[in-house]
């Protein structure tokens, strides 16, 4: 880094330090965010505090690159007899510009449509994933006892005068020569381990973000249903032939609790409070119920959709017909049989037709997985409103606000057209 000027070596090194850092710290948060078997372990408290600290250094790494622009001109003429280092100086700044881009699209996803937010998650997890082995291989193989014998002795030896009539003093690190270069070895071998582990994760990764189309029996998880509901919901013809070819995308199985398991012979359903006819069914009778089919759109907030899904269902405006909903209501709350996730909306918001009690997705009854027997589904909204394992509907006159919205998350959940 022997800059003519004083500081600008330092000023690089500095950059270099502070990005390195806040890059690790970014790499952690964000897969806490993103991986679906910490997803499980972080409940919910920790969640947002968890994002809004991403955002943070988001935003911090994006003024460091600002810092950089005006020394990258000598910079990049101090380097450039080195293919090595401005390569990774272009593959840095690829990763961190591109990070940053589809970074605030997904921290403001609310102003942009769906697709836009579909797109900057698989930028985001693209980088992320060719990104970390990278960042991983490159600070383990910077650590100073990797690198060559020689290389070390000049960062390690300011004081080191070559005029010293001490030839001790004027080479003060060399070694004999290593035997097989240990140090290579090691390298190699880190960045063996790195492409061995990390490699097949990717290629998964790869493989489902890359199909747009998928069978019902992958979209709502290959593994025999964990609940035992009997009888099986009998499709509709319409729901039976999927609408529309089948949902495209995959579903990010949520749960904020341990995932619940149900049984037909103690399920049941509920609709009560501000109406005039409370109503309780057991699975039979709750399958006697009159169903529809929609095809529809279902999106997370986080960036991921699942196109043209075929749910059957009881619309839930029916629902509320049959039970009289009392004049003094002015909220429709839904209980999870999780026992802990709640959400709400309004009764003007309830009466939307798709707002959907849902039995089956793609003819095929709900996974446990993805809120079987029995979710809500509501299309206009960001998914958090569709509540899984739905068994309880209770009218009331309060707002309530929902397991979510408690913890961040926007109460209005509209989806931008
Ligand atoms: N009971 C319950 N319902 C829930 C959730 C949850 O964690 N628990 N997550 C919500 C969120 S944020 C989304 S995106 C969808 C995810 O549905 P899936 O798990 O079927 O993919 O369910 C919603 N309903
Ligand atoms: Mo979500």
């Amino acid at each position: 880094m022997g800059g003519k000027k004083p500081g600008f070596g330092k000023q690089l090194g500095d950059l270099h330090r502070w990005n390195a850092w806040i890059t690790v710290i970014l790499a952690v948060t964000g897969l806490l965010l993103a991986w679906d078997v910490v997803r499980g372990w972080l409940n919910g408290e920790a969640r947002n505090p968890i994002k809004q600290l991403h955002i943070a250094l988001g935003v911090l790494s994006a003024v460091l690159i600002v810092l950089y622009t005006p020394l990258m001109r000598r910079h990049l003429k101090q380097i450039r007899q080195r293919p090595r280092q401005k390569g990774n100086l272009a593959f840095v700044l690829v990763l961190l510009v591109g990070w940053f881009l589809s970074g605030i699209v997904l921290w403001q996803l609310r102003l942009f449509p769906p697709v836009w937010a579909n797109a900057a998650l698989l930028v985001h997890d693209l980088l992320t994933w060719v990104a970390v082995p990278y960042l991983v291989f490159h600070s383990v193989t910077r650590i100073r006892w990797m690198k060559q014998p020689e290389r070390r002795a000049i960062k390690t030896a300011p004081a080191a005068s070559p005029e010293s009539s001490d030839p001790d003093r004027r080479r003060p690190y060399e070694e004999p020569a290593p035997w097989i270069n240990r140090r290579q070895f090691l390298k190699w071998s880190i960045g063996a381990v790195i492409a061995v582990t990390a490699a097949p994760p990717f290629f998964r990764w790869l493989a489902k973000a890359g199909s747009g189309f998928t069978s019902t029996r992958d979209v709502m998880g290959t593994d025999a249903n964990p609940n035992m509901m009997l009888p099986d919901p009998v499709p509709l013809p319409d729901s039976v032939n999927v609408i529309g070819g089948g949902a495209q995308g995959y579903f990010r199985p949520y749960t904020v609790t341990r995932f619940p398991k149900f049984d037909s012979n103690s399920w049941s359903f509920t609709v009560n409070g501000l109406v005039d006819n409370p109503g309780k069914w057991n699975w039979e009778q709750f399958l006697a119920l009159s169903r529809a089919v929609q095809v529809s759109d279902f999106h997370c907030v986080t960036g991921w959709s699942v196109y043209k899904n075929t749910w059957e269902g009881i619309p839930l405006s029916a629902l509320l017909q049959q039970a009289g909903v009392k004049p003094n209501a002015r909220f429709v709350k839904f209980y999870s049989g999780d026992g802990v996730y709640t959400d709400a909306i309004s009764l003007e918001q309830a009466g939307m037709k798709d707002v959907m009690v849902a039995v089956l997705h793609d003819g095929n009854p709900i996974h446990r997985d993805y809120g079987g027997p029995v979710r809500l589904i509501v299309p206009a909204m960001y998914a958090y409103k569709s509540v899984k394992w739905l068994e309880r509907i209770e009218l009331v006159e309060e707002e309530h606000i929902g397991y979510w919205e408690v913890r961040g998350y926007d109460n209005d959940a509209w989806i931008k057209a």
